[in-house]
């Protein structure tokens, strides 16, 4: 298997860390700019962004949830990271989590490419985005379990990128404590993006 992807991608180390977790061999593949417009960098991905995984069988998956799906489904039966949750609270932190991070892209990849978000109304959006789903996890933080699982691995993710991108500040010491004792295993540690 191969996964497509970058070293600082957040929506990309949900992946790694559930295959460090697993122990699986997956080659990785750094695609290098995600902000390039060439569509042959993405291993077939049409929305052009990372990850992709690539299967034994050379069927691409894209969207991380879906690569965590097909990883456990093929090789965890026993699902020890609750991956395949059907848990509506689950469901909606997972929801907002990857809500924060797709906002968090937009004001990433606005910098990057020369636009000054601070012009325009529409990345004032994405910030209240980021901050009041920050929030809203802080009031669910009893949400993440003590014990690792793929939940924990999300916010791990997330938070880790929102430091090194440093847009926000992060008042959130429920999280910040779930992270800090997460972030101390060594496959969790093992693709942190600094
Ligand atoms: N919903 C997608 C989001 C993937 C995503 O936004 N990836 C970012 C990098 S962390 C990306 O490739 N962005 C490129 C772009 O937005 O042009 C997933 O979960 O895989």
């Amino acid at each position: 298997m191969k996964l497509h992807y970058t070293p600082k991608s957040h929506f990309a180390r949900k992946n790694r860390i559930l295959i460090d977790a697993l122990g699986l061999s997956v080659e990785l593949v750094d695609v290098g700019n995600v902000a390039t417009h060439n569509p042959d960098l993405f291993a077939g991905n049409p929305l052009m962004k990372v990850p992709t995984l690539i299967t034994d069988n050379g069927q691409a998956i894209f969207e991380s949830d879906h690569i965590a799906d097909y990883l456990v489904r093929q090789h965890d039966c026993k699902d020890r990271f609750q991956v395949l949750t059907n848990d509506t609270d689950m469901l909606n932190a997972r929801a907002v989590m990857n809500g924060v991070m797709t906002a968090e892209v937009e004001l990433v990849m606005a910098d990057r490419t020369g636009i000054d978000a601070n012009k325009y109304q529409r990345y004032d959006k994405f910030r209240l985005t980021v901050d009041q789903g920050m929030q809203w996890l802080e009031n669910h933080a009893t949400l993440f379990a003590a014990e690792p699982n793929y939940t924990g691995f999300h916010l791990v993710s997330l938070w880790d990128h929102l430091v090194l991108y440093q847009m926000f500040d992060l008042p959130y010491p429920h999280l910040q404590a779930h992270v800090e004792r997460l972030s101390e295993i060594k496959f969790v540690n093992k693709s942190a993006p600094f």
